[in-house]
């Protein structure tokens, strides 16, 4: 039934584990709004035939008198009710309270640009390192300590991150200049990038592609060229030949 639903309403293919509790919030809320429509489009051409006026000449100043509309209107707010208290009150929980554990994700930092997403792996040492606004130029702009000895295997990239399949992976999302969004629609995930803030979102991704990165905030001329965005899923062989690959960034 599921899979039909999301065929009918034409979802994007989905490649994350955390994506299926959304995708179900969103069927969800399509069936009862599928009902709603149903209940309102009868009832509609109920009192089109109903009240027309060949049967009704007059008309009735008192109106309704049963107790049925409040009822229905009654069963609405429950059905609502149930779907924010028991699904998306615990996923939202769930997305922004219970963290995979960082010893066991890929872990990446975001910051995006006028009108690129910039990557930074943590290399090999598996640390970060110090870092500060104060560092932040046109090429360190993560604002990476220079004298720093963890950052000397820091990777980084421009649009194009690789995550091994499997595997949680975090993202602490930030901006170098305006407001953009992080939302990489195949893993159901979305979040803003704001100037100052490191926000972490997670997600795990569970099938190898290419996926599009979107920019969900209108940021200025070249908004919609931050699709030249893409998370590449692939087997953990090849995400670490890819890193190793990328020469560290040297800062001076
Ligand atoms: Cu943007």
């Amino acid at each position: 039934m599921k899979e039909l639903t999301s065929k009918l309403l034409g979802m994007p293919p989905l490649a994350s584990q955390n994506g299926q509790d959304v995708d179900s919030l969103i069927i969800y809320v399509h069936w009862l709004m599928f009902a709603l429509f149903i209940g309102w489009i009868i009832y509609f051409f109920y009192a089109v035939i109903r009240f027309r006026r060949s049967r009704q000449p007059k008309a009735d100043y008192v109106g309704v008198t049963s107790h049925t509309s409040t009822y229905l209107e009654l069963g609405i707010v429950l059905a609502e009710a149930v779907l924010l208290i028991f699904i998306a009150v615990p996923l939202w929980a769930k997305a922004v309270d219970k963290f995979p554990d960082p010893a066991k994700s890929t872990v990446i930092q975001i910051v995006a640009e006028q009108y690129s997403w910039n990557a930074r792996y943590a290399g090999p040492d598996g640390t970060f390192g110090k870092e500060d606004m104060k560092f932040v130029t046109a090429e360190n702009m993560f604002g990476v300590d220079p004298s720093d000895p963890t950052a000397k295997d820091h990777v980084q990239v421009l649009n194009e991150i690789h995550v091994p399949v499997g595997t949680p992976v975090i993202m602490y999302v930030s901006s170098k200049d305006v407001i953009h969004s992080l939302k990489i629609i195949a893993m159901r995930v979305c979040q803003d990038a704001i100037p100052g803030l490191r926000i972490p979102c997670w997600f795990v991704p569970t099938r190898e592609g290419r996926y599009q990165i979107n920019c969900a905030q209108l940021c200025g001329f070249g908004h919609a060229g931050m699709t030249h965005g893409f998370l590449v899923v692939e087997d953990q062989k090849k995400f670490d030949a890819w890193l190793k690959s990328k020469k560290p960034l040297v800062l001076e």
